[in-house]
Protein backbone atom coordinates (compact mmCIF):
# COMPACT_ATOMS: atom_id res chain seq x y z
CA UNK A 1 0.00 0.00 0.00
CA UNK A 2 1.34 3.36 -0.76
CA UNK A 3 3.59 4.89 -3.09
CA UNK A 4 5.14 2.85 -5.33
CA UNK A 5 9.65 2.43 -4.02
CA UNK A 6 10.50 4.27 -7.62
CA UNK A 7 7.80 7.18 -7.24
CA UNK A 8 9.33 9.67 -8.69
CA UNK A 9 8.86 12.93 -6.39
CA UNK A 10 9.78 16.37 -7.29
CA UNK A 11 8.87 19.88 -8.28
CA UNK A 12 8.11 21.44 -11.56
CA UNK A 13 8.52 24.72 -12.97
CA UNK A 14 8.53 26.88 -16.70
CA UNK A 15 10.99 28.31 -18.81
CA UNK A 16 9.13 31.98 -18.79
CA UNK A 17 8.33 31.43 -15.03
CA UNK A 18 11.67 31.35 -13.74
CA UNK A 19 14.62 31.60 -16.29
CA UNK A 20 14.33 35.54 -16.94
CA UNK A 21 17.73 36.09 -19.66
CA UNK A 22 15.15 36.44 -21.95
CA UNK A 23 17.02 37.39 -24.83
CA UNK A 24 20.38 36.34 -23.65
CA UNK A 25 22.47 33.99 -25.80
CA UNK A 26 20.67 34.02 -29.02
CA UNK A 27 16.88 33.39 -27.44
CA UNK A 28 14.06 35.41 -29.50
CA UNK A 29 10.99 37.20 -28.10
CA UNK A 30 8.05 34.64 -26.98
CA UNK A 31 4.47 35.47 -26.08
CA UNK A 32 4.94 35.36 -22.70
CA UNK A 33 7.58 38.15 -22.49
CA UNK A 34 4.91 40.38 -23.79
CA UNK A 35 2.80 39.87 -20.74
CA UNK A 36 2.73 42.33 -18.02
CA UNK A 37 2.23 41.95 -14.65
CA UNK A 38 -1.21 42.23 -12.95
CA UNK A 39 -2.88 41.28 -9.81
CA UNK A 40 -5.31 39.28 -8.20
CA UNK A 41 -7.81 41.89 -9.43
CA UNK A 42 -6.12 42.76 -12.30
CA UNK A 43 -5.57 40.23 -15.40
CA UNK A 44 -2.28 40.79 -17.28
CA UNK A 45 -2.04 42.68 -20.14
CA UNK A 46 -0.57 41.86 -23.77
CA UNK A 47 1.02 44.56 -26.15
CA UNK A 48 2.29 43.13 -29.84
CA UNK A 49 5.62 45.74 -29.06
CA UNK A 50 7.87 45.81 -26.07
CA UNK A 51 7.37 48.65 -23.80
CA UNK A 52 10.09 51.03 -22.71
CA UNK A 53 9.92 51.43 -18.61
CA UNK A 54 7.37 49.22 -18.20
CA UNK A 55 7.77 45.91 -15.37
CA UNK A 56 7.76 42.24 -17.63
CA UNK A 57 8.20 39.95 -14.82
CA UNK A 58 9.34 37.12 -17.09
CA UNK A 59 12.05 39.13 -18.43
CA UNK A 60 14.38 38.64 -15.56
CA UNK A 61 12.19 36.03 -13.59
CA UNK A 62 13.74 34.79 -10.75
CA UNK A 63 17.31 34.38 -12.57
CA UNK A 64 16.98 30.54 -12.95
CA UNK A 65 18.99 30.86 -16.31
CA UNK A 66 22.43 32.08 -13.82
CA UNK A 67 21.29 30.44 -10.96
CA UNK A 68 20.15 27.09 -11.87
CA UNK A 69 23.24 25.09 -10.43
CA UNK A 70 22.12 27.04 -6.82
CA UNK A 71 18.86 26.13 -7.30
CA UNK A 72 19.38 22.36 -8.46
CA UNK A 73 21.27 21.76 -5.19
CA UNK A 74 18.63 22.83 -3.64
CA UNK A 75 15.91 20.52 -4.74
CA UNK A 76 18.66 17.99 -4.19
CA UNK A 77 19.00 18.70 -1.04
CA UNK A 78 14.98 17.63 -0.38
CA UNK A 79 16.16 14.70 -2.04
CA UNK A 80 14.03 15.19 -5.39
CA UNK A 81 13.54 12.09 -7.66
CA UNK A 82 12.53 14.32 -10.61
CA UNK A 83 12.48 17.73 -11.76
CA UNK A 84 10.12 19.39 -14.34
CA UNK A 85 10.65 22.40 -16.50
CA UNK A 86 10.13 22.81 -19.77
CA UNK A 87 12.40 24.26 -22.75
CA UNK A 88 11.80 28.02 -24.31
CA UNK A 89 11.01 27.16 -27.24
CA UNK A 90 12.16 30.73 -28.65
CA UNK A 91 15.96 29.36 -26.92
CA UNK A 92 16.16 27.22 -29.35
CA UNK A 93 14.67 29.14 -32.70
CA UNK A 94 14.82 32.50 -31.73
CA UNK A 95 11.85 33.07 -34.34
CA UNK A 96 10.45 29.76 -35.02
CA UNK A 97 11.49 29.13 -38.03
CA UNK A 98 15.67 28.93 -38.71
CA UNK A 99 16.82 26.33 -40.57
CA UNK A 100 19.88 25.79 -37.66
CA UNK A 101 19.20 25.75 -33.96
CA UNK A 102 20.79 28.42 -31.57
CA UNK A 103 23.87 26.45 -30.47
CA UNK A 104 23.89 28.64 -27.08
CA UNK A 105 20.13 27.73 -26.08
CA UNK A 106 20.62 23.97 -26.90
CA UNK A 107 23.95 24.24 -24.60
CA UNK A 108 22.01 25.98 -21.71
CA UNK A 109 20.09 23.12 -21.18
CA UNK A 110 22.52 20.54 -21.96
CA UNK A 111 24.13 21.70 -18.80
CA UNK A 112 20.92 22.13 -16.94
CA UNK A 113 19.97 18.44 -17.43
CA UNK A 114 23.58 17.21 -16.41
CA UNK A 115 23.26 18.93 -13.24
CA UNK A 116 20.57 17.66 -12.57
CA UNK A 117 21.39 13.72 -13.18
CA UNK A 118 24.81 14.98 -11.25
CA UNK A 119 21.91 14.41 -8.61
CA UNK A 120 20.37 11.39 -9.57
CA UNK A 121 17.17 13.81 -10.54
CA UNK A 122 15.25 13.01 -13.09
CA UNK A 123 14.47 15.55 -16.31
CA UNK A 124 10.79 15.72 -17.03
CA UNK A 125 10.79 18.17 -19.86
CA UNK A 126 7.51 20.00 -21.47
CA UNK A 127 8.73 21.28 -24.78
CA UNK A 128 6.17 24.10 -25.15
CA UNK A 129 4.88 25.82 -21.74
CA UNK A 130 3.46 28.59 -22.85
CA UNK A 131 6.04 30.12 -24.08
CA UNK A 132 5.66 30.44 -27.56
CA UNK A 133 8.00 32.05 -30.63
CA UNK A 134 6.73 35.60 -31.10
CA UNK A 135 8.00 35.38 -34.49
CA UNK A 136 5.33 32.19 -35.32
CA UNK A 137 2.57 34.61 -34.00
CA UNK A 138 3.30 37.26 -36.03
CA UNK A 139 4.42 35.56 -39.46
CA UNK A 140 2.41 32.43 -39.40
CA UNK A 141 -0.83 33.06 -37.25
CA UNK A 142 0.55 30.51 -34.18
CA UNK A 143 -0.78 27.18 -34.31
CA UNK A 144 -3.76 28.46 -36.34
CA UNK A 145 -1.80 27.92 -39.06
CA UNK A 146 -0.67 24.25 -40.33
CA UNK A 147 2.91 25.27 -41.07
CA UNK A 148 3.30 25.45 -37.29
CA UNK A 149 2.85 22.23 -36.94
CA UNK A 150 6.12 20.80 -38.89
CA UNK A 151 7.81 24.43 -36.82
CA UNK A 152 6.70 22.38 -33.78
CA UNK A 153 7.40 18.70 -34.70
CA UNK A 154 11.43 20.04 -36.34
CA UNK A 155 11.75 22.00 -32.68
CA UNK A 156 10.46 18.61 -31.19
CA UNK A 157 13.05 16.18 -33.04
CA UNK A 158 15.99 18.65 -32.08
CA UNK A 159 15.40 17.97 -28.64
CA UNK A 160 15.01 14.20 -28.62
CA UNK A 161 18.06 13.79 -30.49
CA UNK A 162 20.51 16.49 -28.42
CA UNK A 163 18.57 14.89 -25.36
CA UNK A 164 18.05 11.64 -25.82
CA UNK A 165 20.58 9.97 -23.31
CA UNK A 166 19.70 12.55 -20.97
CA UNK A 167 15.75 13.20 -20.59
CA UNK A 168 13.16 10.40 -20.55
CA UNK A 169 9.75 12.09 -19.58
CA UNK A 170 8.78 14.55 -22.38
CA UNK A 171 5.28 16.22 -22.47
CA UNK A 172 4.37 18.02 -25.62
CA UNK A 173 1.96 20.80 -24.75
CA UNK A 174 1.49 22.43 -21.39
CA UNK A 175 -2.51 22.79 -20.40
CA UNK A 176 -3.87 22.02 -23.99
CA UNK A 177 -7.24 22.17 -22.88
CA UNK A 178 -6.85 25.69 -22.83
CA UNK A 179 -7.58 26.13 -25.75
CA UNK A 180 -10.85 24.35 -25.35
CA UNK A 181 -11.74 27.83 -24.02
CA UNK A 182 -11.38 31.24 -25.05
CA UNK A 183 -8.65 32.10 -22.26
CA UNK A 184 -6.07 30.01 -23.84
CA UNK A 185 -6.03 31.21 -27.02
CA UNK A 186 -3.13 33.55 -26.64
CA UNK A 187 -0.74 31.14 -23.88
CA UNK A 188 -1.23 28.06 -25.32
CA UNK A 189 -2.24 28.81 -29.33
CA UNK A 190 -0.34 32.04 -29.99
CA UNK A 191 -3.24 32.77 -31.53
CA UNK A 192 -3.51 36.06 -31.68
CA UNK A 193 -6.01 38.05 -34.81
CA UNK A 194 -5.02 40.61 -36.92
CA UNK A 195 -6.29 43.83 -35.39
CA UNK A 196 -4.78 42.87 -32.35
CA UNK A 197 -1.35 42.46 -33.55
CA UNK A 198 -2.40 46.10 -35.22
CA UNK A 199 -2.68 47.31 -31.63
CA UNK A 200 -0.55 50.45 -30.24
CA UNK A 201 -1.16 49.97 -26.38
CA UNK A 202 -1.43 47.13 -24.18
CA UNK A 203 -4.59 45.28 -23.87
CA UNK A 204 -6.34 42.91 -21.38
CA UNK A 205 -5.07 39.29 -22.59
CA UNK A 206 -8.46 38.29 -21.74
CA UNK A 207 -10.38 41.17 -24.19
CA UNK A 208 -7.84 39.81 -27.56
CA UNK A 209 -10.06 39.19 -30.19
CA UNK A 210 -11.43 35.19 -30.04
CA UNK A 211 -12.67 33.61 -32.94
CA UNK A 212 -14.02 30.21 -31.90
CA UNK A 213 -12.96 28.35 -35.52
CA UNK A 214 -9.79 29.64 -35.78
CA UNK A 215 -9.70 28.59 -32.11
CA UNK A 216 -10.93 25.20 -32.70
CA UNK A 217 -8.65 24.54 -36.05
CA UNK A 218 -5.70 25.76 -33.92
CA UNK A 219 -6.29 23.37 -30.91
CA UNK A 220 -6.49 20.26 -33.79
CA UNK A 221 -3.35 21.19 -35.67
CA UNK A 222 -1.95 20.73 -32.08
CA UNK A 223 -2.77 17.77 -31.80
CA UNK A 224 -1.79 16.72 -35.07
CA UNK A 225 1.65 18.50 -34.37
CA UNK A 226 1.66 16.63 -30.70
CA UNK A 227 1.07 13.05 -32.35
CA UNK A 228 3.44 13.75 -34.95
CA UNK A 229 6.24 14.73 -32.21
CA UNK A 230 5.05 11.35 -29.98
CA UNK A 231 5.95 9.09 -33.25
CA UNK A 232 9.22 10.90 -33.77
CA UNK A 233 10.16 10.47 -30.41
CA UNK A 234 9.60 6.59 -29.96
CA UNK A 235 11.98 6.33 -33.53
CA UNK A 236 14.74 8.50 -31.73
CA UNK A 237 14.70 6.54 -28.50
CA UNK A 238 11.96 3.87 -27.85
CA UNK A 239 12.43 3.95 -24.18
CA UNK A 240 11.19 8.00 -24.54
CA UNK A 241 7.90 8.60 -22.50
CA UNK A 242 5.80 11.07 -24.11
CA UNK A 243 2.77 12.49 -22.41
CA UNK A 244 -0.34 15.24 -22.64
CA UNK A 245 -0.83 17.49 -20.21
CA UNK A 246 -4.08 18.79 -19.02
CA UNK A 247 -5.02 21.54 -16.38
CA UNK A 248 -8.28 19.11 -14.94
CA UNK A 249 -10.79 21.15 -13.03
CA UNK A 250 -13.60 19.27 -11.46
CA UNK A 251 -17.23 20.52 -12.29
CA UNK A 252 -19.53 19.43 -9.25
CA UNK A 253 -23.04 19.94 -9.66
CA UNK A 254 -23.84 22.92 -7.40
CA UNK A 255 -27.11 20.81 -6.67
CA UNK A 256 -28.77 17.57 -7.46
CA UNK A 257 -31.15 18.82 -10.32
CA UNK A 258 -30.40 16.83 -13.35
CA UNK A 259 -29.76 19.72 -15.02
CA UNK A 260 -26.75 20.92 -13.02
CA UNK A 261 -25.92 17.49 -13.54
CA UNK A 262 -25.54 17.56 -17.13
CA UNK A 263 -24.49 20.99 -17.42
CA UNK A 264 -21.18 19.51 -15.18
CA UNK A 265 -21.39 16.53 -17.61
CA UNK A 266 -20.83 18.35 -20.41
CA UNK A 267 -18.18 20.49 -18.70
CA UNK A 268 -16.01 17.74 -17.99
CA UNK A 269 -16.54 16.23 -20.98
CA UNK A 270 -15.49 19.49 -23.06
CA UNK A 271 -12.44 20.85 -21.02
CA UNK A 272 -10.84 17.97 -19.50
CA UNK A 273 -11.58 14.73 -21.66
CA UNK A 274 -12.02 16.75 -25.10
CA UNK A 275 -8.34 16.53 -25.68
CA UNK A 276 -7.60 13.62 -22.94
CA UNK A 277 -9.74 11.69 -25.37
CA UNK A 278 -8.02 12.10 -28.53
CA UNK A 279 -4.11 12.55 -27.23
CA UNK A 280 -4.41 9.02 -25.19
CA UNK A 281 -7.10 7.32 -27.64
CA UNK A 282 -6.11 9.08 -30.84
CA UNK A 283 -10.14 9.43 -31.20
CA UNK A 284 -12.10 12.21 -30.80
CA UNK A 285 -14.48 12.19 -28.61
CA UNK A 286 -18.23 12.04 -30.48
CA UNK A 287 -20.54 13.37 -28.03
CA UNK A 288 -17.66 16.57 -28.17
CA UNK A 289 -17.41 16.58 -32.19
CA UNK A 290 -21.36 17.22 -32.31
CA UNK A 291 -21.20 19.83 -29.51
CA UNK A 292 -19.28 21.85 -31.38
CA UNK A 293 -20.73 21.37 -34.92
CA UNK A 294 -23.97 22.12 -32.49
CA UNK A 295 -22.01 25.65 -31.82
CA UNK A 296 -21.42 26.45 -35.00
CA UNK A 297 -17.80 24.90 -36.14
CA UNK A 298 -17.22 23.89 -39.45
CA UNK A 299 -15.41 20.11 -38.71
CA UNK A 300 -13.77 20.15 -42.01
CA UNK A 301 -10.57 20.86 -41.01
CA UNK A 302 -10.43 17.21 -39.42
CA UNK A 303 -9.06 15.30 -42.58
CA UNK A 304 -8.55 11.44 -42.69
CA UNK A 305 -4.83 12.04 -43.39
CA UNK A 306 -5.04 13.53 -39.75
CA UNK A 307 -7.03 11.15 -38.03
CA UNK A 308 -4.60 8.07 -39.09
CA UNK A 309 -1.91 10.28 -37.42
CA UNK A 310 -3.91 10.98 -33.96
CA UNK A 311 -3.95 7.42 -33.70
CA UNK A 312 -0.74 6.55 -34.69
CA UNK A 313 0.49 9.27 -32.56
CA UNK A 314 -0.68 8.29 -28.78
CA UNK A 315 0.52 9.50 -25.73
CA UNK A 316 2.84 6.87 -23.21
CA UNK A 317 1.18 8.50 -20.01
CA UNK A 318 -1.82 11.00 -19.08
CA UNK A 319 -0.12 14.13 -17.17
CA UNK A 320 -2.29 16.80 -15.42
CA UNK A 321 -2.29 19.80 -12.93
CA UNK A 322 -4.21 19.96 -10.19
CA UNK A 323 -5.34 23.16 -7.97
CA UNK A 324 -9.16 23.24 -7.55
CA UNK A 325 -12.08 22.31 -8.01
CA UNK A 326 -15.83 24.58 -9.51
CA UNK A 327 -19.47 23.80 -9.20
CA UNK A 328 -21.31 24.39 -11.99
CA UNK A 329 -24.95 25.14 -12.26
CA UNK A 330 -27.88 26.40 -15.03
CA UNK A 331 -28.95 29.07 -11.96
CA UNK A 332 -27.53 31.92 -13.42
CA UNK A 333 -27.61 33.39 -9.61
CA UNK A 334 -25.30 31.08 -8.28
CA UNK A 335 -22.57 32.66 -6.58
CA UNK A 336 -19.40 33.09 -9.17
CA UNK A 337 -15.92 32.11 -8.13
CA UNK A 338 -12.16 32.22 -9.90
CA UNK A 339 -10.02 29.48 -10.92
CA UNK A 340 -7.09 28.91 -12.96
CA UNK A 341 -7.83 28.95 -16.40
CA UNK A 342 -11.59 28.79 -15.30
CA UNK A 343 -13.69 30.12 -12.65
CA UNK A 344 -17.12 28.81 -11.81
CA UNK A 345 -19.74 28.79 -9.31
CA UNK A 346 -18.96 28.76 -5.16
CA UNK A 347 -18.74 25.47 -3.75
CA UNK A 348 -20.25 25.62 0.22
CA UNK A 349 -18.13 23.25 1.52
CA UNK A 350 -14.83 24.61 -0.01
CA UNK A 351 -12.35 27.16 1.92
CA UNK A 352 -10.50 29.34 -0.78
CA UNK A 353 -7.23 30.68 -1.30
CA UNK A 354 -6.32 34.52 -1.22
CA UNK A 355 -6.43 34.36 -4.91
CA UNK A 356 -10.01 32.81 -4.77
CA UNK A 357 -9.26 29.30 -5.67
CA UNK A 358 -11.18 26.62 -4.11
CA UNK A 359 -9.12 24.00 -2.04
CA UNK A 360 -10.51 20.69 -2.69
CA UNK A 361 -8.03 17.61 -2.22
CA UNK A 362 -10.13 14.93 -2.15
CA UNK A 363 -10.98 16.07 -5.77
CA UNK A 364 -7.55 15.13 -6.68
CA UNK A 365 -8.63 11.28 -5.43
CA UNK A 366 -11.83 12.23 -7.36
CA UNK A 367 -9.36 13.54 -10.16
CA UNK A 368 -6.89 10.16 -10.00
CA UNK A 369 -10.10 7.40 -9.76
CA UNK A 370 -11.62 8.81 -12.70
CA UNK A 371 -8.63 9.24 -14.87
CA UNK A 372 -7.65 5.37 -13.82
CA UNK A 373 -10.97 4.11 -15.04
CA UNK A 374 -11.52 6.14 -18.27
CA UNK A 375 -7.71 4.95 -19.24
CA UNK A 376 -7.19 1.75 -17.89
CA UNK A 377 -3.21 1.31 -17.32
CA UNK A 378 -2.06 4.57 -18.91
CA UNK A 379 0.35 5.96 -16.19
CA UNK A 380 -0.39 9.15 -14.70
CA UNK A 381 1.37 11.92 -13.28
CA UNK A 382 0.44 14.88 -11.25
CA UNK A 383 2.68 17.62 -12.98
CA UNK A 384 1.77 20.37 -11.13
CA UNK A 385 -0.15 20.69 -7.86
CA UNK A 386 0.47 23.82 -5.27
CA UNK A 387 -0.68 26.39 -3.11
CA UNK A 388 0.08 30.56 -3.89
CA UNK A 389 0.53 32.38 -1.00
CA UNK A 390 1.52 35.07 0.95
CA UNK A 391 5.00 34.29 2.82
CA UNK A 392 6.49 37.01 5.30
CA UNK A 393 10.05 36.68 5.90
CA UNK A 394 10.60 36.72 10.16
CA UNK A 395 13.68 39.39 11.59
CA UNK A 396 15.39 35.89 12.00
CA UNK A 397 15.06 35.46 8.33
CA UNK A 398 12.74 32.13 8.70
CA UNK A 399 9.93 31.66 6.76
CA UNK A 400 6.90 29.79 8.15
CA UNK A 401 4.32 28.52 6.17
CA UNK A 402 2.02 25.91 7.58
CA UNK A 403 -0.83 26.61 5.08
CA UNK A 404 1.17 25.38 2.16
CA UNK A 405 2.12 22.46 4.19
CA UNK A 406 -1.70 22.03 5.00
CA UNK A 407 -2.39 22.02 1.53
CA UNK A 408 0.30 19.85 -0.29
CA UNK A 409 -0.29 17.20 3.01
CA UNK A 410 -3.85 16.50 2.31
CA UNK A 411 -3.49 16.67 -1.60
CA UNK A 412 -0.33 13.97 -1.50
CA UNK A 413 -2.79 12.35 1.43
CA UNK A 414 -5.17 12.01 -1.14
CA UNK A 415 -3.13 10.60 -4.30
CA UNK A 416 -2.07 7.53 -1.57
CA UNK A 417 -5.56 6.52 -1.10
CA UNK A 418 -5.92 6.88 -4.58
CA UNK A 419 -2.90 5.05 -5.44
CA UNK A 420 -4.14 2.47 -3.12
CA UNK A 421 -7.69 2.17 -4.84
CA UNK A 422 -5.74 1.14 -7.93
CA UNK A 423 -4.64 4.76 -9.60
CA UNK A 424 -1.35 3.88 -11.82
CA UNK A 425 0.22 6.87 -10.48
CA UNK A 426 4.29 7.36 -10.85
CA UNK A 427 4.78 10.71 -10.74
CA UNK A 428 4.19 13.52 -8.22
CA UNK A 429 6.09 17.38 -9.09
CA UNK A 430 4.65 20.42 -6.74
CA UNK A 431 4.43 23.43 -8.45
CA UNK A 432 6.91 26.17 -8.07
CA UNK A 433 9.26 24.65 -5.71
CA UNK A 434 11.14 27.74 -5.78
CA UNK A 435 8.91 30.51 -5.99
CA UNK A 436 7.98 31.62 -9.47
CA UNK A 437 6.39 34.01 -11.02
CA UNK A 438 2.84 33.64 -11.43
CA UNK A 439 1.42 32.91 -15.13
CA UNK A 440 -2.14 34.31 -14.70
CA UNK A 441 -1.01 36.93 -12.57
CA UNK A 442 2.21 37.81 -13.39
CA UNK A 443 2.77 38.21 -9.79
CA UNK A 444 6.27 37.57 -7.71
CA UNK A 445 3.70 38.25 -4.94
CA UNK A 446 1.83 34.83 -4.86
CA UNK A 447 4.67 32.27 -3.92
CA UNK A 448 4.71 28.24 -4.41
CA UNK A 449 8.09 27.53 -2.88
CA UNK A 450 9.90 25.33 -0.85
CA UNK A 451 12.15 28.36 -1.11
CA UNK A 452 11.65 32.12 -0.89
CA UNK A 453 13.22 34.46 -3.74
CA UNK A 454 13.84 37.67 -3.10
CA UNK A 455 12.09 39.36 -6.33
CA UNK A 456 9.29 41.80 -6.13
CA UNK A 457 6.66 43.28 -8.18
CA UNK A 458 8.13 46.13 -7.90
CA UNK A 459 11.11 45.32 -9.40
CA UNK A 460 13.05 45.14 -6.11
CA UNK A 461 14.98 42.35 -4.85
CA UNK A 462 18.55 40.48 -4.54
CA UNK A 463 17.48 37.18 -5.87
CA UNK A 464 18.59 35.40 -2.98
CA UNK A 465 16.96 32.10 -2.03
CA UNK A 466 15.77 31.39 1.69
CA UNK A 467 14.34 28.16 2.69
CA UNK A 468 10.87 28.01 4.50
CA UNK A 469 9.45 25.42 6.87
CA UNK A 470 7.67 23.91 4.36
CA UNK A 471 11.26 22.96 2.91
CA UNK A 472 12.30 20.40 5.71
CA UNK A 473 8.83 18.61 5.45
CA UNK A 474 8.57 17.84 2.02
CA UNK A 475 12.59 16.56 2.32
CA UNK A 476 11.21 14.28 5.23
CA UNK A 477 7.85 13.55 2.62
CA UNK A 478 10.21 12.62 -0.21
CA UNK A 479 12.54 10.59 2.45
CA UNK A 480 9.44 8.52 3.69
CA UNK A 481 8.57 7.82 0.40
CA UNK A 482 5.28 9.39 1.27
CA UNK A 483 4.25 8.00 4.69
CA UNK A 484 5.23 10.84 7.09
CA UNK A 485 3.26 13.78 6.29
CA UNK A 486 2.98 15.38 9.79
C1 LIG B 1 -0.99 26.51 -14.47
C2 LIG B 1 0.25 26.72 -15.37
C3 LIG B 1 1.53 26.98 -14.59
C4 LIG B 1 1.29 27.91 -13.41
C5 LIG B 1 0.10 27.43 -12.58
C6 LIG B 1 -0.17 28.30 -11.36
O1 LIG B 1 -2.14 26.74 -15.19
O2 LIG B 1 0.47 25.54 -16.15
O3 LIG B 1 2.48 27.52 -15.50
O4 LIG B 1 1.14 29.20 -13.86
O5 LIG B 1 -1.05 27.39 -13.39
O6 LIG B 1 -1.00 29.37 -11.74
P1 LIG B 1 -0.51 30.86 -11.45
O7 LIG B 1 0.91 30.93 -11.91
O8 LIG B 1 -1.45 31.72 -12.21
O9 LIG B 1 -0.63 31.05 -9.94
Amino acid sequence: MGFSKNFLWGGATAANQCEGAYLEDGKGLSTADLLLGGDVKTPRTFCPEIMEGRFYPSHMGTDFYHRYKEDIALLAEMGFKCFRTSINWARIYPNGDEEEPNELGLKFYDDLFDECHKYGIEPIVTLCHYEIPWGIVKKYGGFYSRETIDLFVKYAVTCFKRYKNKVKYWLTFNEINGGTIDKGRYNGLGLVEPEDLARKEPVSKFDLIDNPQHRFEALHNEFVASAKAVIEAHKINPDFMVGNMICHINWYPLTCSPLDELAAQEKDMMFNDFCGDVMVNGVYNTVGLKKLENDGIDLSFITEEDKEILKAGKVDMYTFSYYMSNCISVDPNAKAIDGNLSGGMKNPYLEVSDWGWQIDPKGLKWTLLKLASRYPGVPLMVVENGFGAVDKVEEDGSIHDPYRIEYLRKHIQAMKEAVDAGAPLIAYTMWGPIDIVSMGTGEFYKRYGFVYVDRHDDGTGDFSRKKKDSFYWYKKVIETNGEDLD
